[in-house]
């Protein structure tokens, strides 16, 4: 069994931040997954997240092998139902969106998941999902059938944060969707993280090291990259070499870039 939650929760105490690269199978070529695993292993992640809103091909299995004989990094689901669960990760988000008013991904489809998580070794680390609204439909509010909240509500996404954290949730997750075109804003990371003591995950529509290193700043324990580095897998190396603020990252960006 593993130890990411621990971790996670002692990178949190140290101070230390932590980038997750989010990997969409349905979006990966087994072919490439060579010259991926090279940039994953150039880029500051410290984790690998691995899910999608609707994962259709059967490649997860095939593809954490191949990132396991070569990346380091814990790789853990984030899966947008049970059909997403590889026993070969480390760990699963097993997510509840609390956000949505849908009970099918309030508990069924976690319900559903329990048999088949059961035959596995994985860490299993209970996350609070919060979809907030981003300015276009996401993937995440059209399969889960749910709205997002309020961007502006800081006060509701802090009150649903909170009822997370009080019905048991070991992390909360904070979410723009995937692609959004605006990103939790700064003022919203900010209210929640203070107002929480488990770790807080940011991501959806964060496309740049500044978006990084400000959800860093207003409070996010972990951020998580998909679409940028999805579009170009040199992201972090242009990101370095743009950035100005580079020298004042947090640990987590170490000095390999
Ligand atoms: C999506 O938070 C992740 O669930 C990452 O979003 O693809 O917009 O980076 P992006």
């Amino acid at each position: 069994m593993t130890n990411i939650y621990k971790d996670i929760i002692q990178a949190k105490a140290d101070g230390q931040k932590l980038l997750a690269i989010l990997l969409d199978p349905d979006k990966i070529d087994l072919n490439s997954v060579a010259l991926l695993i090279q940039k994953i292993n150039q880029s500051p992640a410290t984790h690998i997240f691995i899910g999608g809103s609707h994962v259709q091909n059967n490649i997860l299995d095939e593809l954490i092998f191949s990132l396991k004989q070569k990346v380091s990094l814990p790789i853990v689901l984030f899966p947008g139902n049970s059909s997403q669960i590889s026993a070969k990760a480390d760990a699963i988000l097993f997510l509840s969106l609390i956000s949505g008013r849908n009970p099918d991904y309030l508990i069924e489809h976690q319900v559903k998941a329990v048999p088949i998580l059961k035959k596995t070794q994985l860490e299993i680390i209970s996350t609070g999902y919060i979809l907030i609204e981003s300015g276009n439909e996401t993937a995440v509010a059209r399969v889960s059938e749910t709205k997002p909240l309020d961007r502006k509500n800081n006060d509701y996404a802090m009150h649903t944060a909170q009822a997370g954290e009080m019905l048991g949730h070991k992390l909360i997750y904070l979410e723009a969707g995937s692609g959004a075109k605006q990103a939790v804003t700064y003022e919203m990371i900010k209210k929640v993280s203070n107002n929480i003591e488990i770790p807080l995950i940011v991501g959806g529509g964060i496309i740049d090291l500044q978006g990084i290193q400000k959800a860093y700043d207003a409070g996010a324990d972990l951020v998580v990259i998909g679409t940028a580095f999805e579009n170009d897998h040199n992201f972090f190396d242009y990101q370095a070499q743009k950035s100005t603020i580079v020298n004042h990252l947090p640990k987590a960006f170490g000095t390999e870039i």
